[in-house]
Parts: C-alpha cells; structure tokens; sequence
C-alpha cells in the first residue's frame, strides 16, 4: 500500500511539471484494494484495469520503474512509451491491460475467463471498474453471461461515488450501484469497506 501510495504521489508531481505524456488516473486512497487482492492472485491468473489501473498492475509485480518511465513516454516504459497511463499492460504478471473505454474490459474479461474455463487452466480472471461502468450495457451483459455459463471471473467495482463530475447517485437508483444489481443476475454480492485494509464485508 505503502508503494503504490509513494508511486501516485510521485505520477502526479511529475504530471504537475507537465512530464507525463497523456493524461493521468491517480488512485490515491484506493491502494488498499489493490494490495488486497493481489495477494489473493496466482502468478498466471488475470487482471483487467481501467484507465485508474496503475495500483492494480503494479500489485501483480509490475515493474515500478517500467511504468513509471510508461507514464513518462520513454522508450524503456513497459509499452515503450507508446501506450501511456491509460493503458499500462504487463502480460508476464497477469496485467492484461488499462481500457479507456468506460465498461469495455468486462466482456474481454468474460472472455479470459471462458478460455480458461475452456483450457481447465484454474486461471481466475478478476476485472476492475468504477461506479459509473455500471450504467454501461457491457456491465450488464458480462455479469449475466458469467452467470449462465459459470465463468471464473470475479467483478470488483472501486465506488468512489463519482463517474467524472457526477455523483453516481444522481444517475442510479440504487445505493450500491454494482452489488445491489449483481443479485439480479445470479451473482453474490460482497460489499467492502475499500478504505480498510481489514474490512471483511
Ligand atoms: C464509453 C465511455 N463513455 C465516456 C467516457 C468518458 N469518461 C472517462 S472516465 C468517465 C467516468 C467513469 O467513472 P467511473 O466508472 O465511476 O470510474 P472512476 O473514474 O470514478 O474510477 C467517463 C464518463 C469513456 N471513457 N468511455
Ligand atoms: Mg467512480
């Protein structure tokens, strides 16, 4: 926690001297999560990021210097500077990937999930996303195929109660945008407080 914590504060200092090519997803007071499930990963399980993701690939063992020199556009970056913040990827440590495209990466998770339910491989894939990826159709559409076809992959929604400049709850119904709808489809909902590293539900 404590690393990833050093690395955002270090990622938006740099952006502040306007050293970071792109732009930037900072996760500060999100690391908690992070640190958690990493633990819980086998070395070939899979991860799917958003463009918040530098907590999450850096928790699989992700090089710290390589996306760091990543975030900078150097040549030495993890994607040789070409992908940027947005789309940190460490393929050897399970990090399949940063989608900027807000729900995009659920499906493509499924989809992971299904190939190694298909190659019996005991592979899990687990896919991050934020509050507001739950008012995307994908959401809805990836949870409900995991379901009927039983699929390996765990959906963790980071609810920092904003998608942009709009408080999630002014767009959606429900109190909890991701669990409340999971029981819809079949799945159980776990509810955890993200900003205790001790919190069980
Ligand atoms: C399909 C799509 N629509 C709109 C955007 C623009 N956009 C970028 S981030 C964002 C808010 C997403 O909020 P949330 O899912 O809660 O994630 P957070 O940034 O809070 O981690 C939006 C609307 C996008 N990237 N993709
Ligand atoms: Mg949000």
């Amino acid at each position: 926690m404590v690393e990833l914590r050093d690395f955002e504060q270090r990622a938006y200092e740099l952006f502040l001297e306007n050293l970071v090519r792109g732009t930037s997803h900072l996760a500060l007071g999100q690391e908690a999560i992070s640190a958690g499930y990493a633990v819980a990963m086998r070395p070939d399980d899979y991860t799917f990021c958003t463009y918040r993701g530098h907590g999450h690939t850096l928790a699989r063992g992700a090089s710290m210097a390589g996306a760091m020199a990543e975030l900078l556009g150097r040549g030495n970056g993890m994607l040789h500077g070409k992908g940027g913040s947005m789309h940190l990827t460490d393929v050897g440590h399970g990090a399949m990937g940063s989608y900027a495209i807000v729900g995009a990466h659920l499906p493509i998770a499924a989809g992971a999930a299904w190939s190694a339910q298909v190659r019996k491989s005991g592979q899990v894939a687990v896919c991050f996303f934020g509050d507001g990826a739950t008012n995307i159709g994908a959401f809805h559409e990836a949870l409900n195929l995991a379901v009927v076809w039983k699929l390996p992959v765990v959906f963790v929604c980071e609810n920092n109660q904003y998608m942009e400049y709009t408080p999630i709850g002014s767009v959606t119904a429900v109190e909890h945008p991701a669990a409340d709808r999971a029981s819809a489809y079949g799945l159980e909902p776990i509810l955890v407080d993200g900003n205790d590293a001790g919190s069980k539900r």
